[in-house]
């Protein structure tokens, strides 16, 4: 498995499947002889642990005496540490160092011959004057910019291993890991939007959620697949928002004590065609622009069809007209049962064109008004929306409260 390599004529190498190792047979200085490492291979001989020592021993031919090998470690100055140049690592070794060794013996001996011999010292490093020539010893590095696709290339004696960098795997850690898609969950009243740095769902692809108008995120932070492929959260919920920095919120009904004190001429109750209220927001609410809202009842509804068509007998509530036909001028009155309102006018004529004078009045219950007052919100720009409910008897009620802002408004 090893294989002969002549360069120059003047060395050669043993392969194996990690790093190559090579010498020369010309002698060298230490500075010549780095030189000629990296002008051919990559640096002179970098030893990472015993057994590379021994192997490298074992690959390079006997001398009977000096010179020997020069290898690639070295200091700068007399209590520097020992470095090996190749990759500035400083393993030594408990055993390296022949007896007696480092001695400094000439002052300057910052450079190191390794011993390749049959006598006891075999394999053993003495540190030498930089200026002696000896054989050079470099070795070649087999990892390259395109071993790893994400991750750094490692190298041993016999092999070549890819340090994955974290969210990758496989050989070259060409892989990206993947978290579980479907812990990417919708929540109720919102929606969430991911985007993918390196594949879907994969290792730094990122969820955020966003609620629906009156919702609150509790947590707003995204999700995040970690290298770990578990999401860096769990989903966050929508939950009801009760008040907001900016906008002037006030809840009416039972919610009433905390934000919003109404006055009405009538009981909640008793609300009826000539009634009005007026509200107004407690402390920390009282923002700005008016914070006082009048309403007034009057017809409240759209015109309705091109025609007089048959009236519908109101839900909880009867009517009468004054002809039986619905000619011209006829005028048909609306009674709702008690215990319900009337939203709308109370009244209808038929017009000259066929078209009545209003739309038929609600009879609208008033356990339903009082359930359903709990879930309005009043904002500072006048305007009424639901609040985390969109049953009936609410989208009613916001529609009765609605056009009796507006008819306060337009009467100013
Ligand atoms: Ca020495």
């Amino acid at each position: 498995m090893w294989t002969l390599i002549l360069l120059l004529g003047s060395s050669f190498a043993e392969t194996s499947l990690g790093w190559t190792y090579h010498y020369s047979k010309d002698k060298l200085n230490w500075t010549e002889a780095r030189e000629w490492c990296r002008k051919y291979y990559t640096d002179m001989l970098v030893i990472q642990n015993q057994e590379e020592n021994d192997y490298v021993v074992s690959i390079l031919p006997n001398q009977t005496k000096s010179p020997y090998y020069w290898i690639g470690i070295t200091r700068n100055h007399i209590n520097g540490t020992w470095t090996w140049i190749g990759n500035n690592s400083t393993w030594v070794g408990e055993h390296s160092w022949a007896p007696n060794e480092p001695n400094n013996n000439d002052i300057t001996e910052f450079c190191v011959e390794i011993y390749v011999n049959s006598g006891a010292n075999r394999g053993k490093w003495n540190d030498e004057k930089c200026g002696s020539k000896k054989f050079p010893v470099c070795y070649e590095a087999q990892c390259n910019a395109t071993s790893c696709d994400r991750g750094r290339c490692q190298e041993t004696i016999e092999n070549t291993t890819c340090i994955c960098e974290p969210g990758f795997k496989g050989d070259r850690c060409q892989t990206v890991v993947e978290c579980d898609k479907d812990k990417i969950t919708v929540p109720s009243n919102g929606s969430v939007e991911c985007t993918h740095q390196y594949g879907n769902f994969s290792y730094n692809s990122s969820c955020q959620y966003s609620c629906e108008e009156g919702y609150r995120l509790s947590m707003s932070r995204p999700l995040t697949c970690t290298a770990s492929t578990k999401w860096s959260d769990q989903p966050p919920t929508c939950k009801c928002e009760s008040k907001s920095k900016n906008t002037m919120f006030c809840a009416v009904g039972p919610e009433r004590g905390a934000h919003l004190k109404s006055q009405c001429s009538q009981s909640l109750t008793e609300l009826g065609p000539v009634s009005s209220c007026s509200f107004s927001c407690e402390a920390g609410f009282d923002l700005q622009g008016t914070q006082t809202i009048s309403v007034l009842i009057f017809n409240l509804f759209v015109p309705p069809a091109v025609e007089c068509p048959s009236l519908l007998q109101p839900d909880n509530g009867n009517y009468s007209c004054s002809g039986r036909n619905r000619t011209f001028n006829t005028t048909c009155r609306f009674d709702c049962h008690p215990g319900f309102l009337m939203i709308g006018s109370p009244a209808v004529t038929c017009g000259v064109t066929g078209v009545w004078s209003g739309p038929r009045p609600t009879c609208a219950s008033m356990h339903q008004l009082n359930t359903s007052i709990t879930k309005i919100l009043v904002t500072q720009s006048h305007q009424l929306k639901t609040v985390c409910q969109n049953n009936h008897s609410a989208k009613l009620f916001v529609q009765y409260v609605r056009i009796l802002v507006e008819t306060h408004k337009g009467n100013h």
